[in-house]
């Protein structure tokens, strides 16, 4: 491939659909829950068989290992000069009965990109990492980006203090698994932050997670921003009480109020009026959840988004209104605890040029898209000029076991990979 600037062009025919199938396979093996279903919590027993296979193949790339005390991964591939690397990963942790492929492909193809500019002779100006980002699911401590938040100093120590699991393990503790862990989170925050101009670029390879690519058929999208982030957590909490004996009149019950609040959330993001608005609760637990006893406590998780931040703050703020006005009617009390509320991202232009001269370059049809889901780009684009490539995913479902990118896919995302980190790393 003549690459623009090169004298010679850059072979990347080592780089194999179907191998990287093999080891996306071997990587969702590693899982709490039955094939094809994929679990994997951050510091879990199967996040650390992860780790490991991760490092394998980092070292079989001939990239040089590091890891910080949040348990972010780095392969460096080095380059001419020592600093301004290029950046490229993605995560491998997985929400519960979650795809083999979300994430996975961002971690697994940027190490294959890289062995095959190795193996092409490309020798960067700039050094190239390859990253696994220590966690970028918000299931087993609240917060999604955990890693690049840190990284980025998007992250306090007493916002870190406060995210516990559900039994109550806070993060010190449980990264101490990984062994780069720390003393304190101020601690393990002070060794993951990146320094200032330690990264030059920023590029994340990933399933788009959407139905276009594949409605249009075309192999490849250049994400132009990224829709803004907003979660929070609400607990409602009445008296509770014996369902045969409390009379309908004398109740407040805290299930009914959650389901009114569910209902809420639906009817606020549709009267924002625009396609790009969603909002979801995905988590409802009613205590004491059991069949003849009127619920006394419920907690619910609400996830808000839009490409318009001030679009999808007046929707929260319409939630938020809601959650007193059923409170209010219902008598039970309420208490709301804001998780994220993130602004949105536009992708560097310096990047999003060098993806669309790649795939230019492949041959392969594309186009710009926005990302709907968050990504760890979003946080690195405070860092560094930040961007992504996706490939389509089988009616663009993911989160579902059912989550699929093919071979051929898979092939040309990984090539316009290492392209664009070529151009970008310049030799
Ligand atoms: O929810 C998201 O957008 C990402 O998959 N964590
Ligand atoms: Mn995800
Ligand atoms: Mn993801
Ligand atoms: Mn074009």
């Amino acid at each position: 491939l003549m690459q623009a600037g090169r004298a010679t062009p850059l072979d990347l025919s080592s780089i194999s659909g179907p191998a990287i199938v093999k080891q996306l396979m071997h990587l969702a093996t590693f899982s709490d829950d039955p094939n094809p279903a994929v679990t994997r919590l951050i510091f879990t027993p199967n996040d650390m068989e992860a780790r490991r296979y991760v490092r394998v193949l980092m070292r079989d790339a001939g990239l040089s290992i590091r890891e910080d005390p949040m348990g972010n991964i780095y392969g460096r591939m080095a380059g001419s000069s020592s600093t301004g690397a290029v950046v490229t990963g993605s995560h491998t942790d997985a929400i519960p009965l979650a795809g083999a492929y979300d994430g996975t492909l961002g971690v697994i193809g940027a190490i294959a990109a890289l062995k095959a500019l190795r193996a092409a002779g490309f020798r960067p100006e700039r050094p190239i990492d390859t990253l696994m980002f220590t966690s970028e699911e918000p299931t087993r401590f609240g917060l999604g980006c955990i890693g690049s938040r840190g990284m980025v100093g998007a992250l306090s120590a007493k916002t870190l203090d406060a995210k516990v699991d559900i039994n109550g393990t806070t993060f010190k503790d449980a990264s101490a698994r990984v062994g780069s862990g720390g003393s304190s989170h101020e601690a393990i925050l002070a060794g993951t932050r990146v320094p200032d101009g330690a990264v030059s670029a920023f590029v994340e390879l990933h399933i788009e997670q959407g139905p276009l690519l594949e409605k249009e058929g075309l192999q490849l999208g250049i994400v132009s921003a990224i829709a803004a982030p907003a979660a929070f957590r609400v607990s409602l909490s009445g008296d509770g009480g014996h369902a045969g004996a409390l009379l309908m009149p004398d109740r407040n019950d805290a299930g009914l109020a959650a389901a009114e609040v569910a209902l809420a959330v639906e009817e606020a993001t549709l009267a924002a009026g625009a396609i790009d608005a969603v909002g979801t609760t995905g988590y409802v637990q009613l205590g004491p959840n059991t069949m003849n006893s009127v619920p006394r406590e419920a907690r619910l998780e609400i996830d808000i988004r839009d490409i318009d931040a001030a679009r999808r703050d007046a929707t929260v703020e319409k939630v938020l209104k809601s959650i007193e006005r059923i409170a209010e009617k219902r008598k039970v009390r309420h208490r709301v605890e804001v998780i994220n509320q993130d602004p949105p991202v536009t992708c560097s232009q310096k990047v999003t040029a060098a993806a669309t001269e790649a795939a230019e370059e492949l041959g392969a049809s594309h186009k710009s898209l926005v990302s709907r889901a968050y990504h760890d780009t979003l946080f690195m684009s405070q860092i560094a000029p930040a961007g992504m490539i996706f490939i389509p995913c089988r009616n663009g479902w993911s989160h579902r076991p059912d989550e699929f990118a093919s071979a051929e896919n898979i092939e040309m995302g990984v090539k316009a990979l290492a392209l664009t980190l070529a151009k970008l790393a310049g030799s």
